[in-house]
């Protein structure tokens, strides 16, 4: 039984909002794809966050952000408590990374997507945006078989086992950051591998979904806490384990998170506390990447590519679409 659909739910999300979502990040990646490369990362998100808002503000529901673009004082879209929809569907949470990796994007390099997740209100961990440490490896191994508590050698030990090969053949994928040297040092020591991102973990996270193709088998180390939601979200349609932790290290990031309903600041979360109900993710390539391919624009079509994650069932759908007369609907 696919481990990803033990939670039962009575609020399924309708599976039909499963393609309003493709819609979304497909024309938040077009807008952002459009500024690719002109070094100007603030321009690139905000395409991003327009579309994406006035995508989302054409849909049936009762929405509310719960990851955004920051606090409603710095972020004038896509603010945290933000209503979205038309008001008159299911009640939903909404989680946004309209351009993830807007650095990716500003110098066109691989890897950025524009990213969104829908699930039952009240599901989604609250996260200000604040780092979180995170650890997460794919389906198919025993529960607790890795644990942000635990060193990373026996991470790396454990799992090495769960799959049955030595801790050389175990690729780990962490962010570049010096905060990383020494989980980085120690990991190589055991002969594991490291793949280095510059940015981008939610889709790093969700290469340990499918280690065969990624080669990659556990993520490890401390990215931003939106992004581990929403990475939460979509290891929950395929199964996997995953932990994260809010670093919470000022009183000023304390008191933030209180007042987004964190009554624990140091608590571990597991994949269900990070997204307990039911959700759809979906994300759309804005430059090239592992995951995604990106937007490609020729005369009179553009080309996207996007995947869907739906929780209820466990089901993955790959969507290449060819856009015509783009601009004509976009205000539809
Ligand atoms: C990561 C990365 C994101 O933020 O979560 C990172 O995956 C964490 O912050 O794409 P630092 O850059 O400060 O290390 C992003 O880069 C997005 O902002």
């Amino acid at each position: 039984m696919n481990e990803a659909i033990t939670v039962r739910s009575d609020k399924i999300i309708e599976r039909i909002l499963t393609l309003e979502l493709v819609r979304v990040t497909e024309r938040a990646a077009v807008a952002s794809a459009r500024l690719r490369g002109r070094g100007d990362e603030k321009a690139a998100d905000q395409a991003a966050v327009d579309a994406m808002r006035r995508e989302l503000n054409k849909l049936q529901i009762d929405g509310t952000v719960v990851i955004g673009e920051g606090e409603r004082d710095e972020a004038p879209m896509l603010f945290i408590g933000e209503k979205v929809g038309n008001g008159k569907g299911p009640r939903v949470d909404i989680a946004v990374d309209p351009l993830e990796g807007t650095t990716l994007c500003a110098k066109d390099m691989p890897g950025s997507i524009a990213v969104m997740a829908m699930a039952e209100h009240g599901t989604l961990l609250n996260a200000p945006d604040v780092y979180m440490e995170k650890i997460a490896i794919g389906p198919g191994y025993p529960e607790g078989t890795v644990d942000l508590d635990a060193t990373p050698e026996d991470n790396i030990r454990t799992l090495a086992k769960a799959k049955g090969v030595s801790p050389n053949e175990i690729t780990a994928l962490v962010l570049d950051r010096p905060r990383h040297a020494e989980l980085i040092s120690r990991v190589r020591a055991l002969g594991a591998g490291i793949r280095l991102i510059t940015d981008g973990d939610v889709a790093g996270v969700i290469f340990t979904s499918k280690p065969e193709d990624t080669g990659i088998d556990i993520y490890m180390g401390i990215g931003a806490a939106p992004e581990g939601v929403l990475a939460a979200g979509a290891l929950r349609c395929v199964g996997g384990q995953m932990q994260g932790r809010l670093i919470l290290d000022t009183p000023e990031k304390r008191s933030r998170a209180a007042a987004m309903g964190v009554k624990n600041p140091k608590r571990k979360y597991n994949l269900l506390d990070l997204a307990s109900g039911d959700v759809i993710v979906a994300a759309t390539g804005v430059t090239d990447g592992a995951l995604l391919s990106g937007v490609r624009f020729s005369k009179d079509v553009i080309e996207t590519e996007t995947v869907v994650y739906r929780s209820a069932t466990g089901t993955v759908r790959r969507i290449k679409a060819e856009h015509r007369e783009f601009e004509k609907f976009h205000l539809e």
